[in-house]
Parts: C-alpha cells; structure tokens; sequence
C-alpha cells in the first residue's frame, strides 16, 4: 500500500500501527526537511502517556544488550515497545550500531515492536537535537513505553534526564575506582542503577560503593535500586525490570509523572519558540528592510543589538 504523503495522513498511519508511516515521519523531523514542523505540530497535539526510560552508561558497558532483555520482557507482558538508540558516530560508519542490529534483530520482525537508530553528530550531552522530536512523533503512535539507549561518559548523559522519565545508569564491575567528581554527576541522574557483568569479579564492591555514595542524600525521595545483572544470560534482568516498575509507580504516586511531563512541554516550548524565531530571523534579513538593517550592521554604521531591537520594535520580526 501506498504511504500518504501528507503529515496528517502519515500520523493517523503511523497511530494505527504502520511503521513504514512513523519511520517516514521520523526521517521528516530528523533532516528538518519539508513538513518537519507540520509534522510536530500535529504530533504535539496528541497527548500520550508514555512511559520514557532511558538507558545511558559507559561505552561497552551493556545498554543494548540490556535494553533487548527489557523488550523481551516487556513484549511478553503484551505491550507494544518502541526504541530509539543514540548512536555517537554516523549510523553507517559505526561499528557498535551494527552490533546493537544484530543484538535486537529478533526483535525485527515483531509488528509490536519499532526500533530506530540516529546519530548523536556530537551534539552535547548525548542525545542528539532530532532525538526529542522522534521521541514526540514516537509518543505520538501510542507506545506505552519507549526505551532510550544513550552513550555517556562522566557528566555527558545529563540531558537524557529530561528526555526520560527513569533514567537506567549502566554501570560495570570496577566502575568505584574511577574519579570521584565524574561519579557525583552519574549518580545524581540515576532512578535505578544496574551493575552488569556481574559474571566478572568485583561486583559486590561496586553495588557497595553505589549504596555507599547514595545514601549522603537523604532528601531523595526516591532511593534508587542498585541491581547486578548479567544481560548476556538474563540474570538479574526480572529485578531490574520491577525496579522500573516500581519506579513508575512512585512518579505516578508522588504526582512526579504529570510534573514531570508539565516541565517537559514547557521546555519544549522553548525550543519550538527559538526555532520559530530563528526562522523568522533569517526571514527577515532575507527581506527589504532586514536587509538594508543588515547591510548597516555589516558596514558598522549600527550595531548588532540595537538593529535587533529596532526590527523588532518594527515589527518586522512579526510574522514569517
Ligand atoms: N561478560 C559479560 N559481557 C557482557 C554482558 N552484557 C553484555 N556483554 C558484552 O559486552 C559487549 C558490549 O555490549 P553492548 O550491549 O553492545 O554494550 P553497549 O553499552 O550497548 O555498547 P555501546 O552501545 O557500543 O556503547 C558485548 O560484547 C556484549 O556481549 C555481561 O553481562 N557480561
Ligand atoms: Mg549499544
């Protein structure tokens, strides 16, 4: 069947379960191309409950394999999963991407499930600019949870707190020995915390000095679990997946969820105005009276602030 080319006709596709539909749209909104804001103008209206768990940690530590134990567990509960994995390099010269196809590929041909990955292009914190816009248009085809698998090293990973809603912080055998500041900055974006490779030596020690670190603050109102897995056998994986239950339990019982979710869309605001209004700059130097204004700040006759303020006093900056 054909696609629609519409946004809205790709979205009421995608909704209802065409994933040829949602990996369109995500590629709109990921080149900014023709449509991308009718696509997350459409998407934002639809309010969907989601619930985001990202999964961040060292290079190597395990987050794809752990992620695809949790799609396991979570499709044999009957819930449909999507996945968005953060790749640092391009999604075609990255060797660790290939690894993350081949580890989730069983996953392929289950209709219940819709894996996509994106390249960060070395956009701090980790999680590229398009991935909260996929992550929007992800929401906006009804998956009751979606997994987010980041790489993070030291303090890189923050922003993936306000993308998610339980943060997983991969963390190995060993990880206590590492630079105390570095380790202030994991701990604090943690809800659950996960040791695996447990099958090597020195387990004990690492949840010990996690359980040690977290308990300076006593003013959390969560306690995060700290759970040993071994993602390659599946050890520990059940305790890790009710520990994000119970998680989830506790943003819904606190009322943290629907705050959570208010600051989210405000900051998504944010966004979306600076976009607008970058756009509408660029605009309006491209115009007759932006551009006589431009061509006075290049000839440093005004300068830059003031011929701002003056367009915008203007009205020039109005309207696209
Ligand atoms: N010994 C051992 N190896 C594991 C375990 N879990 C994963 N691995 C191996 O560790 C390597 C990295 O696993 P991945 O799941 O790709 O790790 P990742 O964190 O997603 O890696 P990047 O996405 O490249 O940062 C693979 O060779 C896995 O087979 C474990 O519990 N024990
Ligand atoms: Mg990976």
């Amino acid at each position: 069947m054909a696609l629609p080319l519409d946004p809205g006709g790709l979205l009421e596709a995608a909704a209802g379960g065409d994933r040829r539909a949602l990996a369109r749209l995500i590629s709109i909104v990921e080149d900014g191309g023709p449509g991308w804001l009718d696509v997350l103008r459409l998407a934002g209206r639809q309010r969907s409950d989601s619930h985001r768990v990202g999964v961040t940690g060292a290079p190597g530590a395990g987050k794809s394999t752990i992620t695809d134990r949790l799609l396991t567990l979570a499709r044999g509960e009957g819930g449909q999963v999507g996945v968005l994995a953060v790749d640092p390099t391009s999604p075609f010269s990255g060797g660790a991407l290939l690894g993350d196809r081949v580890r989730m590929q069983d996953h392929a041909l289950d209709a219940g499930v819709y894996i996509r990955s994106m390249a960060s292009r070395g956009h701090l914190g980790g999680l590229s600019a398009a991935a909260p816009r996929a992550l929007a248009v992800m929401e906006a085809a009804g998956f009751p949870l979606l997994l987010v698998e980041t790489v993070g090293v030291g303090q890189d990973e923050v922003e993936i707190v306000d993308a998610a809603d339980t943060t997983i912080v991969v963390l190995t055998p060993g990880w206590g020995d590492g630079i105390q500041a570095a380790k202030a900055g994991i701990l604090e974006i943690g809800d659950v915390f996960v040791v695996n490779k447990a099958d090597r030596p020195g387990v004990d020690d690492t949840v010990a000095d996690i359980r040690a670190m977290l308990s300076f603050d006593e003013s959390r109102p969560w306690l995060p679990p700290i759970v040993a897995t071994v993602a390659e056998t599946g050890d520990g994986i059940d305790a890790l997946w009710e520990a994000i239950g119970g998680h989830y339990a506790h943003l819904q019982e606190t009322g943290q969820f629907e705050r959570g979710r208010r600051s989210r869309r405000r900051g998504e605001l944010e966004t979306a105005l600076a976009t607008v209004f970058r756009r509408r700059a660029a605009a309006v130097l491209d115009g007759t009276e932006g551009g006589s204004v431009a061509d006075r700040v290049a000839s440093g006759d005004l300068d830059p602030w003031n011929a701002a303020e003056q367009l915008l006093a203007d009205g020039a900056c109005g309207e696209e």
